[in-house]
């Protein structure tokens, strides 16, 4: 059986990253079952063995791929029943969407989420986040969570997503695929975290929640984190 190495917060149930999720999703939709191996923040040593320190990473017997797109590829080359990319052309597109998705969607979660990411990760894994992020970032946690800028920012990036669902059920066309897990597993990350920044009453509201669904039909309850 495939085993997925996931970040967990300070709960090992409790998985939020949004690459992680990412994958979560294409084993859903390839119907494969998993073992969670969760690991924290600063759990270096149980990625050694995959020659990187970066969640997610999948095992599957002798074969051990890490990164979401690199495993979405894997998935269609071992169980090409049910494609995820759709072949070359799909997967060159899923790259420049992940591109936009860098420079749009993920820096106003950033944003909105910051502050959530602190509370729910364990303690020990406290300082590594802030000086990891502040590094990246070039500031303080602080001067860069910014709620009202996130939710700005967030309203932009989906109005491409609402404009597309009005159409058609998924992103990907009538049946889920890898543009909805690509860009699904952000909307994990909040949700995971106890957030819900989009308006539910819209047409990405709904498609989250036909996404919600089809996940835990097939894996059970998403473990939320509780606002304390
Ligand atoms: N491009 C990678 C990104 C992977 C990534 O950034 N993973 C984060 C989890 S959100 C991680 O492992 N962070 C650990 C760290 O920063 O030390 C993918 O798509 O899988």
């Amino acid at each position: 059986m495939c085993e997925l190495y996931e970040l967990c917060g300070s709960s090992p149930e409790l998985v939020f990253s949004p690459y992680c999720w990412r994958v979560r999703l294409a084993l859903a939709h390839k119907g494969l079952d998993f073992v969670s191996r969760p690991v924290r923040f600063t759990d270096k040593e149980a990625l050694a063995f995959s020659g990187q320190k970066l969640v997610p990473v999948l095992r599957d017997d002798a074969t051990t791929v890490h990164d979401s797109l690199a495993i979405f590829h894997y998935l269609d080359e071992r169980y090409p029943e049910s494609s995820l990319l759709g072949g070359a052309l799909g997967e060159s597109r899923l790259r420049l969407l992940d591109q936009f998705i860098a420079q749009d969607l993920r820096p106003a979660l950033v944003r909105l989420l910051v502050p959530r990411v602190l509370a729910c990760i364990d303690p020990l894994d406290r300082d590594y986040f802030r000086q990891s992020r502040e590094k990246s970032l070039g500031m303080s946690l602080e001067a860069f969570a910014d709620r009202d800028a996130g939710q700005a920012q967030l309203a932009r990036a989906l109005q491409p997503l609402d404009a597309m669902l009005k159409g058609q059920p998924w992103l990907d066309g009538a049946v889920p695929a890898a543009a909805d897990y690509l860009i699904g597993g952000f909307f994990f990350w909040a949700w995971t975290l106890g957030e819900q920044p989009w308006p539910e009453d819209s047409p990405t509201g709904d498609w989250f929640r036909r996404l919600l669904a089809f996940c835990e039909e097939r894996q059970g309850p998403v473990q939320r984190a509780t606002h304390r």
